[in-house]
C-alpha cells in the first residue's frame, strides 16, 4: 500500500453500531485483509464478512482474542464490544463483565504482546448527577448512575494507568448519542434518536421513550468515526490527554429533534411514553465542552441537526422505497 503506513486491526464489536461503519471506513484506509472484524455471536451483515476476514470471539476471554491477535499478526486494536446503558442496568453483572474485563484483557494482550495503539470509546454516561450540565468541563466530577457509566469511568482509569504505568498508547473519547442511517444501536437510552427517523420513515408515527424537553448531546456517525481516525492518528506528542476526551457536536431537545423531521415529513406525529431511560437521560449533561479535543487534535464536526436529518430521511426513504429500511 504506498503511501500509507501498514496496520494489522483487530476491531472488536464490529457487528455493532459504530463498529459495523468504522470497520469499512478502517477497510478502505488500510486494506480489506489487513482489518480483521470480530464479534460475539450475532452474524455479520453480508458487506461486512464480505469484505474483509471475519471470527467470533468473547472479550471476556481472553484467549479467544488472542488467538486472533497471533493468527493476524494483529497491531492495533479497535475495541468496540460494550454493553450499553439500557441493557446495562438489566443486566448489571454482564455489563461489568464485557465492560471492564473485556478492556482489561485488551490492554494485558496489548502490553504484553506490545501493540502500537489501542482505540477504547468512554461516553458521557461518565457524568452523573453532580456534573454541571451545561458545557460539562473536561475535568470535572464523574458520578455515574448506571452500571454503563461506572464501567466506563473504571475503564478510562484503568486506560490512564495503562498508559502511564506501561506505555501502552490507548486513546478513547467520550461519544455523545451516536445517530446512524445504517446500523441500529443496541440498547442505549439515546437510541430514540434513531429511532424516531425510522418510524418517521415508515409509519409517520413514533411513541418516544424520553420527555419532550430531555435535551442530550449527540452526534452523526460520519463525524463518530472521523473522530476516531484522527485521534488515532495524533502524534502522540501532541496529547496530554488519552481515553477520556470530551466531544459535541450537537445538543437537541426530543421536541426539536421532532420538529426537524417534521420539516421534511409534515404528517409526522410523536407522543411521549417515558420509561425507565427517562432518569438516565435526566442524569447525563446537556451540552459538552469538547475545547481539549479541539486543541490536542483538532477535532471538528462536520454536521448539525439540519445536514444530520437531511442526510438521514434522504438514506432511509431511499431504503424504504426499495423494501429494505431495517434491512
Ligand atoms: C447509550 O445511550 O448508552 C450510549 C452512550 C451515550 O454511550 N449511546
Amino acid at each position: 500500500m504506498p503511501g500509507k503506513e501498514m496496520k494489522r486491526i483487530l476491531v472488536t464489536g464490529a457487528v455493532g453500531q459504530i463498529g459495523s461503519e468504522l470497520t469499512m471506513a478502517l477497510r478502505e484506509r488500510f486494506g480489506n485483509e489487513n482489518v480483521v472484524a470480530t464479534g460475539r455471536s450475532t452474524a455479520p451483515s453480508p458487506t461486512l464478512r464480505d469484505s474483509g476476514p471475519f471470527e467470533f470471539i468473547d472479550v471476556a476471554k481472553k484467549k479467544t482474542i488472542e488467538a486472533v491477535v497471533e493468527r493476524y499478526r494483529i497491531d492495533t486494536v479497535y475495541h468496540l464490544a460494550a454493553i450499553l446503558s439500557a441493557v446495562g442496568e438489566k443486566k448489571p453483572q454482564l455489563c461489568w463483565d464485557v465492560n471492564v474485563n473485556g478492556l482489561y484483557n485488551v490492554l494485558e494482550i496489548a502490553r504484553e504482546r506490545e501493540l502500537t495503539r489501542v482505540f477504547c470509546p468512554s461516553s458521557i454516561a461518565v457524568f452523573g448527577r453532580h456534573t454541571p450540565v451545561h458545557n460539562t468541563p473536561q475535568e470535572t466530577i464523574l458520578s455515574p448512575t448506571t452500571m454503563y457509566g461506572v464501567t466506563k469511568v473504571a475503564g478510562e482509569a484503568l486506560c490512564d494507568y495503562y498508559f502511564q504505568r506501561f506505555g501502552v498508547d490507548v486513546r478513547g473519547m467520550r461519544y455523545p448519542g451516536i445517530i446512524s442511517s445504517e446500523t441500529l444501536p443496541g440498547g442505549g437510552t439515546t437510541d430514540y434518536a434513531v429511532a424516531i427517523y425510522y418510524e418517521a420513515v415508515a409509519n409517520q408515527r413514533y411513541t418516544c421513550f424520553v420527555r419532550e424537553d430531555t435535551v442530550l448531546p449527540m452526534m452523526y456517525m460520519p463525524d463518530a468515526i472521523k473522530s476516531a481516525m484522527d485521534l488515532m492518528e495524533t502524534d502522540l506528542s501532541r496529547l496530554e490527554h488519552h481515553s477520556n476526551f470530551n466531544l459535541a457536536a450537537m445538543s437537541f431537545s426530543a421536541g426539536e429533534l421532532a420538529a426537524e423531521i417534521k420539516r421534511h415529513i409534515p404528517e409526522f406525529q410523536v407522543e411521549y411514553e417515558p420509561d425507565f431511560r427517562q432518569e438516565i437521560a435526566d442524569s447525563w449533561p446537556r451540552t459538552i465542552d469538547d475545547s481539549s479535543a479541539r486543541e490536542e487534535w483538532g477535532w471538528e464536526p462536520g454536521y448539525d441537526l439540519a445536514a444530520m436529518t437531511a442526510h438521514m430521511l434522504e438514506r432511509l426513504s431511499n431504503r424504504h422505497a426499495r423494501g429494505k429500511l431495517y434491512r
